[in-house]
């Protein structure tokens, strides 16, 4: 009947005049398709092509009937049913939907008009056949365990079951990618042709498909001791898939680096290779469930790196029940900002006794006694271990970054360390003290990640680090004076007073993270002067310039003055004043020459200063001319 809309359009006008509203370039309006897909990933706040109108009552029924007539042609709307019991019809739309809505409330016969907007069940459970055992997702107290001592995982999933645009590298002892539970969520190397014999992408390595196997320098990582495999499944085993487990995502996609051998260990290079190989896929998310007692530079070198590629490493701590404070446990326990280290919870919201712990290097407890999840050979399997607790959190992780892609690696981290459950045994043990919560995070409020970092030679207070805040809390930064400070968003100055720091208030109410730098401001000298001796004595015949200066007041931590001779273009270093000293005689000079100097301060950062200039002409006042004998 649409198809007529532009026939009734005349009609239609006559009757908008009627009820004089305007509706300009609704003629210019295309059709285009309304019943977008509804994606499974991100659930629609209201039906796409319905809206729910209440007419007023004006005039008797003939009236009524006629006056609705006009606006369903003019509209464009459909009638689909009527409910008597309150008056209100149900109607397909076929042009934009708000506008539709917007414009029929304008209208002085609708009451009003409302989208119809989606219900959801509370809980989204999945039919996986063995979800009841998954009781670190959602406990029902099976076997002795607490009610809800779980992630609120089916929670969760009513706010999104994951995205198959996130990807997470496990680097493990490869995947077993052929799992009737796994295969549906491998990452497939999109630039690689499978089983052709051939590096199709270049990157070194030959059909690497689903990743690589960095032990054996191949592109098959294909598991042989189940460890990854494990990891995977509770990462993201396919859910509500009628078979098996279900993931904490159920869509993500795994990609699969094998650097594990099958007795359980693998080498930091090997693994470093894994890290390089996800960099270079563009993988955001790393999960690593394995660590050792022994600092290594390089695997430290490799996740700060990785860090300016946005990705955030989760890491199990050890199964030893150390503390990490006194005796680090690595990678989980390097300093570096893009880490979550993970402990062990029980199905009893009890930090296991064997767990590591570190009120200052163990983040946070997940789910990780008898865990059930995917192993070899379409197999399913109960395990134990930090190596189980972390594949929680970086699923969890892809969970936060397919509902909003646009999360930076801290954002997730503050989000999932921010809004986990408090339990007892982790208080004074876990920075955080609590185990985490993927329902809390998801709907966690917005924070404000504030990165303050002294840039050269600048000072803040607090000290440079990551700082995070509730959404339009005001924050004082105290910097020194006259620094210049620099945000994503604004770059000001620090105003010059008398006090010794002046603070500068930030409300923030930004939803990003923001970065300030300060940097110092280093002025020039003062008084930089010149003055000019000619010798003119037989054996010598020279112009000699004596330079003086002072400090400028402002300047702190001034290590030395660079002292250099301008010629055209051209700065010719003369000297490296020491701080202490305020002179320099320049010698062996041309008679009845001009020269011109710039003398810049630079701080024990090593930052140089605004120079300053100077110029002695030869016409300048000769201070002593030795007379010719
Ligand atoms: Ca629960
Ligand atoms: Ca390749
Ligand atoms: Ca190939
Ligand atoms: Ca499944």
């Amino acid at each position: 009947m649409f198809r007529n809309i532009s026939s009734f359009f005349v009609v239609v006008c006559a009757g908008f005049l009627l009820v004089g509203m305007t509706f300009s370039g609704r003629a210019q309006i295309m059709r285009r398709p309304i019943n977008q897909p509804l994606s499974s990933e991100i659930r629609p706040c209201s039906a796409p092509d319905r809206i729910l109108v209440k007419f007023k009552k004006l005039g008797d029924i003939r009236a009524q009937e006629s006056i609705k007539a006009s606006i369903e042609a003019f509209f464009g709307i459909q009638e689909i049913k009527k409910f008597t019991l309150i008056d209100v019809s149900v109607y397909r739309t076929f042009l934009d939907k708000e506008k539709t809505l917007v414009e029929l409330n304008a209208s002085p016969y609708v009451e009003y008009a409302e989208a119809d907007y989606y219900r959801y069940a509370k809980t989204t459970f999945p039919n996986d056949s063995r979800f009841s055992d998954q009781w670190g997702l959602h406990n029902t107290g099976l076997n002795n365990g607490t009610i809800d001592a779980d992630i609120d995982a089916p929670e969760a999933w009513d706010l999104t079951t994951g995205s198959t645009s996130v990807v997470v590298a496990v680097i493990d002892s490869g995947v077993d990618y052929n799992h009737e539970d796994l295969k549906a969520n491998m990452w497939r190397n999109p630039g690689e042709i499978s089983g052709n014999g051939i590096d199709d992408d270049g990157n070194g390595y030959v059909d690497d498909y689903y990743g690589i196997d960095a032990i054996e320098n191949t592109g098959d990582p294909m598991d042989d001791e189940g460890h990854g495999t494990h990891a995977s499944g509770t990462i993201a085993a396919v859910g509500n898939n009628g078979i098996g487990v279900t993931g904490i995502c159920w869509n993500c996609k795994i990609m699969a680096l094998r650097f594990l051998s099958r007795d359980g260990g693998g080498t930091v290079s090997d693994e470093i290779e894994c890290i390089q190989y996800a960099v270079n896929q563009g993988v955001k998310i790393i999960s690593c469930s394995f660590g050792e007692y022994d600092f290594s530079r390089s695997e430290k070198l490799a996740i700060d790196t990785a860090r300016n590629s946005g990705v955030l490493f989760i890491f199990a701590v050890g199964n030893e029940g150390e503390n990490n404070e006194t005796n680090p446990h690595y990678p989980s326990g390097y300093d570096s900002e893009n880490i979550i280290a993970v402990g062990v919870s029980d199905r009893n919201d009890r930090l296991v006794s064997w767990s590591d712990y570190g009120i200052t290097t163990v983040d946070v407890a997940a789910p990780g006694d008898y865990i059930l999840s995917t192993v070899l050979n379409n197999g399913y399997q109960s395990e134990s271990g930090a190596s189980m607790a972390t594949p929680h959190v970086a699923g969890l992780a892809a969970l936060l970054k397919s509902f909003n892609p646009s999360l930076s690696w801290l954002e997730i981290k503050n989000l999932i360390l921010k809004n986990g459950d408090k339990i007892p045994s982790a208080e004074g043990k876990l920075v955080t003290g609590s185990r985490i919560n993927a329902f809390k995070a998801l709907s966690g409020e917005p924070r404000i990640v504030l990165n303050l970092q002294a840039g050269e030679g600048g000072t803040t207070a607090p000290p440079p680090g990551i700082y995070d805040h509730e959404e339009n809390e005001n924050v004082t930064i105290l910097a020194i004076p006259n620094t210049d400070f620099e945000f994503s968003q604004w770059t000001g100055r620090v105003p010059s007073g008398q006090e010794i720091i002046n603070p500068l208030f930030l409300r923030m109410n930004f939803s990003r993270t923001i970065t300030a730098n300060f940097r110092a401001l280093i002025y020039a000298p003062l008084q930089f002067e010149g003055q000019r001796v000619e010798n003119r004595s037989l054996s010598q015949r020279e112009t000699i310039i004596v330079l003086n200066w002072q400090a400028h007041p402002n300047n702190t931590n001034i290590t030395l003055y660079c002292l250099y001779e301008i010629s055209g273009s051209n700065w010719n270093k003369l000297a490296d004043v020491d701080a202490s000293v305020f002179t320099y005689m320049h010698r062996s000079l041309e008679l009845n020459q001009t020269y011109s100097y710039a003398l810049v301060s630079v701080n024990n950062a090593g930052s140089e200063g605004i120079p300053a200039y100077l110029t002695i002409n030869k016409e300048r006042p000769i201070l002593f001319e030795p007379s010719y004998p």
